[in-house]
């Protein structure tokens, strides 16, 4: 919550109030929250906080906000009762000490609260106590139960019979040779529980084939496995004698005529807010509205894999703490982050958010034929990053701010690859090691953009090449355009990418022009890689319908914040942005949200095990025409 060396609570130096209303949630909050829930008798023996974060007020509040302006912070809990499953949504408020809003769940039509931490321990304990599982496990040549990782994974929503509004994980296992062993390397396949976390036992057991478990160990933090360290690489050093150029204020960063906001979440994590440069709004709201990962295997016991890691999983939950000169080089400044417990109360991750700035090379250079000029300025970046641990995987989420008006999201994916036994001429997976497969699958993100180019009434372009046929207005046939179509409904605003006529869109405000009287523009440079690859017909396809497009737009909605709605775990699909578009609602020169899907398809190769080296994707946005000419003419030499 606070700068590292800043006063924090516990003091004894009483916490100084929320200063504006997109403060992120302190420890004090979360007490109050979990206070007032309480006093309205909504915490029982069973209640678990599956979700508490900030309600963010509509936008409009926020806009119209000074310093000083009284202020009402609300919360929103998901509240799930784990010994009957019955689950609530609730919004109440600090400031009042009220609940303003209290909604059932319908669990089988609106699906279900996410997963928690303690279910990685229920479903230890459900399978270990189950006699068909130990029975099936034993076949498997697998005895001791002690060394046996079963995880709990999402259920999706199939249609099986019986599980319709029931709380359900499916479990696949792992096998540790020992305690420092990696579990991911040893795969016990053909072998899944379906689990029923409220009446605490397997409902089914789909055990469809003897597969063997890989043997070869995968541990990469073992050094008589891994062997010696290099000793060629020389040290780099990186020094800001007189320290960074950027301030810190709370939550507010202010570097080269850039400010925002940083924000966290434990759904979505790292959020900014309220981006802006020399005092020009850009965007209101970035974050990661969902992420999905669906597996290609149609095999029995995996047909079904496909992980919301936010809205099933709770990014945000799975936070690191970063290490300085590991995680980050340079002058760094750390924040802290304050997230709920399971019981609602506060838990503090040290050095959760690294801020520092980075020479990225050169901004821009000439060398001059006539007049002998020879300039070169340097580019900079702020860079805004976290790092997530969710189960096997690990992802960065880095925010690039460059001097020069540009903004960038990079995701790092790294960690390990979830694993398989493999079967010789398999299509779903490639061999990683012996008898190790490394399944297809995707990682689709979804980018909220909440834009405010010069204000909030924006309207998106679609900008592409155009080819032209040899004509009368085309002789020579080297003839091309530039085709601007704008997006006028939200039926219009789901689009694709086409990296052949390199599409952009191109977020204008018509009512603010430059010097030569041309509307102002960010543009999204999209990542043009492929959608979602699952036949339409497929439940995936229902659930992360987001991902069957690489742009939506949408007119802002301050209850419309995920692309696959309010609650994906098990949700029959249909949520999030094919509802919000469904209005069809007008998107031409008025408060508008950019949706960007981008992300990796992923065919394993033998070089991401046993660790996976970082790999890339994400997306650009720029100024066009935002600033009369080149803005970073006064670099310095
Ligand atoms: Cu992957």
């Amino acid at each position: 919550m606070t700068v590292r060396s800043a006063t924090r609570d516990g003091d004894g130096v009483p916490a100084p109030g929320p200063s504006h209303p997109l403060r992120r949630l302190g420890a004090d909050e979360i007490r109050r929250a979990r206070t007032v829930l309480a006093e309205r008798g909504l915490v029982g023996e069973h209640t678990r906080f599956t979700y508490l974060g900030l309600e963010e007020p509509p936008k409009w509040e926020v806009l119209s906000f000074r310093n000083g302006d009284p202020l009402e912070r609300r919360v929103r809990a998901i509240l799930l009762d784990t010994a009957t499953g019955a689950a609530t949504d609730v919004v109440a408020s600090l400031s009042r000490g009220t609940v303003d809003s209290q909604v059932v769940i319908d669990t089988a039509r609106d699906g279900q609260p996410p997963i928690v931490l303690e279910d990685l321990t229920a479903v230890d304990e459900i399978v270990k106590g189950d006699g068909g599982w130990r029975a099936a496990m034993a076949r498997r040549g697998v005895t001791d139960l002690d060394l046996v990782r079963p995880c709990p994974l999402s259920a999706g929503s199939f249609g099986v019979p019986g599980e319709e509004g029931r709380r359900m994980l499916r479990v696949l296992s792992f096998v540790q040779h020992h305690e420092k062993d990696h579990p991911w390397a040893h795969p016990v396949d053909g072998l899944v529980a379906y689990v029923d976390l409220v009446e605490r036992r397997v409902v089914r057991l789909v055990d469809e084939a003897l597969l063997p478990v890989p043997p070869e160990e995968g541990n990469f933090d073992d050094p008589a496995a891994v062997g010696p360290a290099r000793t060629s690489l020389k040290p780099i050093e990186i020094t800001q004698p007189e320290g960074p150029s950027f301030t810190l204020d709370g939550d507010e960063v202010s570097w080269e005529g850039w400010r925002l906001r940083i924000g966290f979440d434990a759904r979505e994590g790292l959020t900014l807010h309220q981006i802006s440069l020399w005092d020009r709004a850009i965007v209101y709201r970035a974050s990661i509205a969902e992420m999905v990962v669906p597996y290609a295997d149609p095999s029995p016991a995996r047909f079904w894999q496909n992980y919301f890691d936010a809205g099933e999983y709770n990014l945000g939950q799975q936070v690191n703490s970063l290490m300085l000169g590991c995680d980050c080089l340079g002058e760094i400044r750390y924040l802290d982050v304050v997230l709920p417990t399971g019981d609602g109360e506060p838990r503090e991750v040290a050095n959760a958010i690294c801020i520092h700035e980075e020479d990225v090379g050169v901004a821009w250079k000439h060398s001059d034929l006539f007049t002998g000029s020879a300039e070169t300025r340097r580019q900079r970046r702020l860079v805004i990053s976290t790092f997530l641990a969710i189960g096997n995987y690990d992802y960065g989420f880095y925010w690039y701010l460059y001097l020069d008006g540009t903004i960038e999201l990079e995701v790092k994916a790294t960690g390990v690859v979830f694993t398989s036994s493999y079967v010789e001429g398999s299509r779903w997976a490639t061999q990683l090691a012996p008898g190790l497969g490394g399944p297809y699958h995707q990682h689709m993100f979804s980018a909220r953009l909440d834009m405010t180019v010069d204000g909030v009434d924006n309207a998106v372009d679609e900008v592409q090449l155009e080819r032209l046929p040899m004509g009368p207005d085309n002789p020579y046939g080297n003839a091309f355009t530039r085709r601007v179509t704008r997006l006028t409904r939200e039926s219009e605003g789901a689009r694709t990418a086409d990296a052949s006529v390199g599409r952009a869109w191109h977020v204008v405000n018509p009512t603010s022009t430059n010097r030569l009287g041309q509307p102002v523009a960010y543009a999204l440079y999209p990542q043009e890689a492929p959608l979602l690859a699952a036949d339409p017909g497929a439940a995936i396809s229902r659930r992360a319908a987001f991902a069957t497009r690489h742009l939506w737009v949408t007119r802002y909605h301050p209850a419309q914040r995920y692309a696959a709605g309010d609650l994906p775990n098990q949700h029959p699909g249909g949520a999030g942005l094919p509802a919000y578009v469904a209005a069809d609602r007008g998107i031409d020169g008025c408060d508008i949200v950019l949706w960007h899907t981008f992300g990796m398809t992923h065919f394993p190769r033998p070089e991401d095990w046993p660790v996976m080296p970082v790999a890339h994707c994400g997306f650009v946005l720029r100024p066009v025409g935002f600033f009369d000419r080149n803005p970073i003419l006064d670099l310095p030499r």
